[in-house]
């Protein structure tokens, strides 16, 4: 076993693998860019060092700068969690060769994988279709018009090196072939460098199911059960399940057997996720991913294992150590991702922010990985997953219900979540019967009476906003919403949500007072003082500029009449009830 492991992470992901680091007795080291140097990734491991920079590209993309600290260090080992170099050979190459342990596939596997037209062939050769088509890449437009003939519309134009969804155009009718070839081509070779494209058969009301593998290095290749990814929104994930609904046993194994043979087929070690598409009752073989996942912990409930301490021992040479029949599935898990996003009128806008306060739910069957405390920042320079909150239950309904809970209990102050999406999800009727498919929440739910989290942009000029307020009547305690204009929320909203800060002019926070008297309503300094002895004011009109509660606030008079008299000056301290400006 190793010595010693650097994580070529951040976040939530570089947590997981710390912890379980730790409880193997292995040593952590953390990388950080200038951004993450009090992260919790960097608190939990055992040694951190500086990356520099902030763009991922100047820090957990940095090659040199992560070998010179894999040499600094000392680590026996790599895992690259995912995202960033997970799935990067060059990267995997370079370690290997200072011989340090990459703590996933071998190169070659995931050479194979990372392209869709190779993977495609590579997946047949296994005896595993994909979505009828045509492994070849396109020449002409009209090879479009055939296949359209030849299987039907609509026709799916892929880019070879896509993924994640991007450089995949539907064509409907054979008028709209060429357009949208060129079309794909152009997104392909601007996102990826490269033109190549094929074709598929469109499915238009697919489930998104993955199958989990785990190979070691003895020839044993097992797999763990599926995963239902398609509740997502612009190739996002937002929920993910396990086992998946209406999904019969025979299926499962038959997925189970192919996501197998197509790791073999490769010569795959390690954890990897197979990818299908599954319409009617058949499944196609959709692409490899060659790193562990995000949402491996509803795996790991249902199949009770630590899957990063495999990962550890299969990539440190020892056999997996049980076989296929001895798996065990049980229950049912829930993964919802807390992201900094804010759902409101469906737009999913990143709410970057500090997290002000968290308060992470547990009890019986809730587990949360996250990358966050309260008071850490989530930046705009990476992924905005704030932490996954995970429930298991003996049954789908269970999980669900106790996900709910959970997501009751959950406090995060500060950003905006995807929460109000999550449990709107979770509580609809086709979800609950699993009629979903992976166009079901763009395309069925909706989100717009979602209102935008509170502080956003928008209140500046609309000056309305809800707040939510306990209170106590006759002893018993009450949570009320209260409607109100911007004044009454203004300066907690601005505590709540600095990360719209960058975007918030210093609004003024309007507050008439006085009738003749202009008084201060509560502590704070004079800014300005916009009038002199014999100005006419109008009612509304700003006299007095206030520093209270960390912000600007507009004195305004609430009569017309002539300023008789103004008793402070710029810099005055003053409290609540001093008398600003006399007017007659
Ligand atoms: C498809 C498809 C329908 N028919 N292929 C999108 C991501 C890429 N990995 C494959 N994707 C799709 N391929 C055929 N022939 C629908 C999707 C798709 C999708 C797949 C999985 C999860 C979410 C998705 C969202 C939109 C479209």
């Amino acid at each position: 076993m190793f010595q010693k492991v650097l994580i070529a992470n951040r976040g939530e992901i570089a947590v997981r693998v710390i912890r379980a680091c730790r409880e193997l007795g292995i040593k952590s080291v953390a990388v950080y860019s200038d951004f993450d140097r009090d992260a919790l990734h960097v608190r939990l491991a055992d040694e951190a060092y500086s990356l520099g920079g902030n763009l991922a590209s100047e820090s957990y993309l940095n090659v040199d700068k992560i070998l010179e600290v894999i040499k600094l260090s000392q680590a026996d080992a790599v895992h690259p969690g995912y995202g960033f170099f997970s799935e990067n050979t060059d990267f995997a190459r370079a370690i290997t060769d200072l011989g340090v342990t990459f703590i996933g596939p071998p190169p070659e596997a995931i050479e194979i994988m990372g392209d869709k037209i190779s993977s495609r062939i590579a997946a047949e050769k296994a005896g595993v279709n994909g979505v009828p088509g045509r492994s070849i890449p396109v020449q002409d437009a009209s090879e479009i018009l055939d296949f359209g003939k030849q299987v039907g519309w609509p026709v799916a134009i892929k880019a070879a090196y896509g993924g994640g969804g991007r450089g995949m155009k539907v064509v409907f009718k054979p008028e709209d072939a060429s357009e949208a070839m060129e079309s794909a081509k152009r997104e392909s070779l601007a996102a990826f460098g490269r033109d190549e494209i094929y074709l598929e058969r469109y499915l238009d009301w697919p489930r998104h199911i993955e199958m989990q593998i785990f190979a070691d290095t003895h020839g044993n290749c097992v797999w763990l059960g599926e995963r239902d990814c398609s509740i997502q929104r612009r190739h996002q994930k937002l929920i993910e399940e396990s086992p998946a609904i209406n999904f019969p046993d025979k299926i499962r194994e038959e997925m189970g057997a192919a996501a197998v043979s197509v790791a073999k087929a490769c010569g795959y070690v390690n954890a990897g996720t197979v990818e299908f598409l599954y319409q009617n009752g058949e499944f196609y073989f959709l692409e490899m991913n060659t790193r562990l996942q995000v949402e491996h912990p509803v795996t790991e409930q249902v199949v009770k294992m630590d899957l990063v301490a495999l990962q550890l021992k299969v990539a440190s040479g020892e056999p997996l150590g049980f076989t296929q029949d001895e798996i065990n599935r049980s229950g049912h898990a829930f993964e919802c991702r807390i992201n900094a996003e804010d759902p409101g009128l469906g737009k999913f806008l990143p709410s970057p922010g500090k997290i002000e306060k968290l308060y992470a739910p547990s009890g019986y069957g809730v587990r949360i990985d996250a990358g966050y405390d309260s008071h850490d920042t989530v930046g705009q320079f990476y992924d905005n997953l704030i932490a996954k909150l995970i429930t298991w239950g003996d049954n789908r309904e269970t999980a669900r219900k106790r996900m709910l809970r959970a997501l009751d209990e959950l406090v995060v102050e500060g950003p905006a979540t995807t929460v109000p999406a999550l449990k709107e999800v979770l509580n609809h009727v086709d979800f609950i019967e699993g009629d979903h498919s992976t166009r079901w929440l763009e395309d069925k739910l909706n989100l717009s009476h979602i209102l935008p989290h509170k502080g956003a942009p928008q209140m500046e000029t609309e000056a309305r906003a809800e707040k939510d307020v306990d209170i106590e009547v006759n002893g018993k305690r009450f949570k009320v919403k209260v409607f109100t204009d911007g004044s009454f929320i203004s300066s907690d909203t601005g505590k709540t949500n600095k990360g719209d800060h960058s975007k918030r002019k210093p609004a003024p926070n309007l507050l008439a007072v006085g009738n003749g008297n202009i008084t201060v309503p509560m502590q704070g300094t004079v800014v300005k003082v916009n009038v002199e002895v014999g100005d006419e004011v109008e009612a509304g009109q700003t006299v007095v500029v206030l520093e209270a509660m960390k912000m600007e606030n507009a004195i305004t008079s609430e009569t017309t009449g002539v300023v008789k008299e103004v008793k402070v000056a710029p810099g005055d301290a003053v409290g609540p009830g001093d008398i600003l400006v006399v007017i007659g």
